[in-house]
């Protein structure tokens, strides 16, 4: 029997994913499925004068090519994007990126579709690309977009959010200022499985079933149906397996929509899987911000307000993946969790020849790049007053009591301890020992001109996860709720539908507990369902870490609904007024007489059975929800990063790694470390070595684990985590979303504490030994 309700349970998905019995999408293979492969741009900016596909159509396994021209036919040469622009699907009359999708090839195997791209004719006239977003308003600069009519420079978005006025105020009365330029490099999610898809359209019966990497498996039906004019209920999308996903499987990709076009071309199921370079090379990216930041504060330290400029790099189609009111992001929050008089931000949307997305990569949307600016800004204004970085925060947080919280910037959040949170970090870590033995090898390093440098780094970080509601937030007018089916079976085992949809995350583990939980049953009695639109409610899926705060709520509520369904058959069964039963985990009894009462499973089997129910009691426990959260949800933590830096070399070592997360109730505590082990190894990643990075000419110098580096635990250290509890008010189990809390505040604080090694004001990421080393030679850094 497995523990009824929340705790360290073992993830039951387990049982299959280490024996390698998951079930991906490279692992469905359905009788006479053809394989697809991309030709894609070696140009990033060119104009496609001719495509000859004939040599690759005359290859014996070919099925069928398919080129921007057949889309077009289609009209479906270009998709709508998130973000209210549109994407090439297949490029028509120029390529925006290296790496863009120009023709599809189908053919009997793999290889044979790989090999048939060689023989593809394209003729390119190359036209200069535009690959700096500090240039790319400049008004000679080459225009990304200019098939689109009206197009005269490269400008997407203006956005602001504050109050412009009240903030300048403020600095123009500031005792202090500091500033500070920062760049929050491109990076990629890289899950270790790439994007892929198995599409069967079935012309006899006008189905099209996908299998398909989607975290958001409704949103993808819908926009199948929008994009191909098939009607939703003949439309069937199912996410198997997913080995990763950190927002790379929000977005629908070309190939997904080319092998659907192919299989509906030949009359044969078509798998697309993408490679690690096409991954890396034209699926989202993330971040790509250049941020300017300010602060102002007394002289003593009191930070007064926070004002910001930043230039988003956008890449060639605005394909963000966020809800459609934010156009860059819910970076709004870049106030952080201090307690300020005004704030303002501006941010600029562009377009660059580079690939498209801007997706919300373990964060929900833009936070991660808002909390790695205001926490750098802190630690450049103790920097600036001379003040200890723990102490200006500790002074400077928001206070318990101050919750719920009206941010500057028109946020709520919701609750939280943050100086508890602070505390018990520095407490963990030895604050004040850590600063003495820093200063003790800093004193022998200028002794002997030896040694390494210890670091201390710092951050705080508030999310804000789980959104709608669907009031302001919806996805190409798809409002942010989602929905929660349970069905008692007459044995008392449940089985819970939902639209979220697990990329490793657990949820067949976590939403079972939440049933144990609410109707005081073991989780091994609940089955989880996900990742099926046939199966499952709809709903808008699993990313900017909402399942639990939203898809779990509607669990919640669901679980009620049953257990006061269950009350009314109880009290037919005992034949007393349900008013007079109470309930007790796992069973409904008489008030003030334990002895008589019945349990869930016998409620059950009453439910299905000929018992005389009452008017209006309908039978069956089951019972559903679709929940529309009132707010997001606002984790928060304290992280305290010890490195210790080589100044001779360069290399960093992260030497120990304090966190200290906050995100309401737990539901299991096992699988919450474990998330937020995932995002320090994200942070580390970020902050030390992952760039996406490219030439004047805009070719991608990223394309392989070669040279984009992701983190080992080579280069983690042992965990050291600690936990402070404040329930959301508004949630039903009082749980906040933790998936992504890691990845926004831990960058900051490896940066915060590799420049505190080195004592340098400010120096970008990744800070590889060389940008380390420039940084201590006090030489010119990465631009
Ligand atoms: N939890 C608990 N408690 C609490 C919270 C939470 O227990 N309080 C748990 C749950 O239930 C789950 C997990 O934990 O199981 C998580 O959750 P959340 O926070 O709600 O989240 P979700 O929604 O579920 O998920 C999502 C996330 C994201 S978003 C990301 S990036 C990442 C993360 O998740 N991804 C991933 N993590 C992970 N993990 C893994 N393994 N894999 C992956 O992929 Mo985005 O927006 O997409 O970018």
């Amino acid at each position: 029997m497995t523990p009824v309700g929340f705790g360290p349970l073992r993830r039951k998905e387990d049982l299959r994913l280490v024996r390698g019995r998951g079930r991906f999408v490279d692992d469905i293979a359905l009788p006479g499925m053809l394989h697809g492969a991309i030709l894609r741009s070696p140009y990033a900016h060119a104009r496609i004068v001719s495509v000859d596909t004939s040599a690759a159509e005359s290859h014996p396994k070919v099925r069928a090519v398919l080129t921007g021209a057949d889309l077009a036919a289609r009209d479906m040469a270009w998709m709508p994007t998130a973000s209210h622009d549109v994407a090439a699907v297949l490029a028509c009359e120029k390529v925006h990126f290296q790496g863009q999708e120009v023709a599809f090839v189908v053919a009997e195997d793999r290889y044979a579709a790989r090999d048939a791209l060689a023989l593809i004719e394209v003729e390119y006239e190359p036209l200069p690309a535009v690959v700096d977003a500090r240039t790319a308003l400049d008004p000679d600069a080459p225009l990304v977009r200019d098939e689109q009519p009206g197009c005269t420079d490269n400008h997407i978005f203006d956005w602001e959010s504050g109050d412009a006025a009240a903030t300048d105020a403020v600095f123009a009365a500031a005792e202090h200022v500091s500033d500070c330029d920062l760049v929050y490099p491109r990076v990629h999610p890289a899950p270790l499985e790439t994007c892929g898809i198995v599409a069967d359209a079935d012309r006899i019966e006008g189905r099209l079933t996908v299998h398909a990497t989607t975290q958001a498996p409704h949103t993808h039906r819908v926009l199948y149906s929008r994009i191909a004019g098939v009607p939703e209920h003949r439309i069937r999308v199912v996410a198997p397996d997913i080995g990763g996903g950190f927002g790379n499987k929000v977005a629908m990709y070309p190939g997904y929509l080319c092998a659907v076009v192919a299989s509906t071309v030949t009359g044969r199921p078509v798998k697309w899987v993408e490679d690690r370079s096409e991954n890396l090379m034209a699926s989202s990216f993330a971040r790509d911000y250049h941020m300017r930041g300010e602060i102002a504060a007394t002289r003593d330290g009191r930070i007064l307000a926070v004002r910001v400029r930043v230039l988003a790099d956008h890449g060639a189609f605005n394909a963000t993946s966020q809800p459609s009111r934010f156009p860059a992001g819910f970076f709004g929050v870049f106030t952080g969790s201090y307690d300020l008089r005004a704030a303002h931000c501006r941010v600029t949307g562009v377009h660059t020849n580079k690939a498209p997305g801007g997706v919300a990569y373990a964060c929900s949307f833009r936070i991660t790049e808002a909390s790695y600016l205001v926490e750098r800004l802190v630690d450049v204004l103790a920097h600036d007053l001379g003040l200890d970085p723990a102490r200006l925060r500790m002074d400077n947080l928001l206070r318990a009591e101050q919750f719920p919280h009206p941010t500057p910037t028109g946020w709520e959040y919701d609750s939280g301890d943050y100086p508890a949170t602070l505390r018990l970090a520095l407490e963990i870590a030895g604050y004040d020992e850590l600063r003495a033995e820093q200063a003790a090898t800093r004193a022998e390093y200028e002794r002997t001109g030896r040694g390494r440098l210890l670091g201390i780094g710092l951050s705080f970080f508030t999310e804000a996860v789980g959104a709608g509601p669907r009031r302001t937030m919806d996805i190409m007018g798809l409002g942010m709720a989602d929905g929660a089916d349970l069905r008692v079976h007459p044995s008392g085992g449940a089985v819970l539908a939902v639209s979220c949809m697990s990329q490793g995350q657990g949820h067949e583990t976590t939403f079972a507990q939440i049933i144990g939980h609410e109707l005081g049953i073991p989780a091994d009695q609940v089955q989880v369902v996900q990742g099926d639109t046939d199966r499952t409610p709809f709903g808008l899926g699993t990313y900017g870490s909402r399942s639990t705060a939203v898809s779990g709520a509607a669990t919640v509520v669901a679980a009620r609904r049953v257990r006061e369904r269950a009350r009314l058959v109880a009290g037919a069964m005992l034949e007393i007024d349900p008013i007079d039963l109470e309930w007790v985990p796992g069973r409904w009894q008489v008030r003030g007489d334990p002895t008589a009462g019945a349990s869930l499973t016998e409620i059950a089997a009453a439910a299905h059975s000929g018992l005389e129910l009452p008017d209006g009691v309908e039978g069956h426990l089951d019972a559903s929800c679709v929940y529309n959260p009132p707010n997001l949800t606002f984790p928060c933590g304290a992280y305290l990063c010890v490195v210790e830096v080589d100044p001779v070399t360069g290399e960093v070592r992260v030497r120990r790694f304090v966190a200290v997360d906050d995100c309401g109730v737990r539901i299991n505590p096992m699988i919450v470390a474990g998330q937020v082990h995932r995002g320090l190894a994200d942070g580390i990643g970020m902050a030390l070595m992952e760039l996406i990075t490219f030439d004047p000419d805009g070719n991608h110098l990223a394309a392989s684990f070669m040279d984009y580096l992701l983190p080992t635990s080579m280069e983690c250290p042992s965990w050291e985590l600690g936990e402070t509890v404040t329930p959301s008010p508004h949630h039903p189990i009082g749980a906040k979303g933790v998936g992504e809390s890691a990845t926004v505040g831990s960058p900051a604080a490896v940066v915060n504490a590799v420049l505190d090694a080195i004592g340098v004001r400010h120096a970008d990421m990744p800070l590889t030994p060389a940008q380390v080393w420039r940084a201590v030679q006090g030489r010119p850094l990465r631009p």
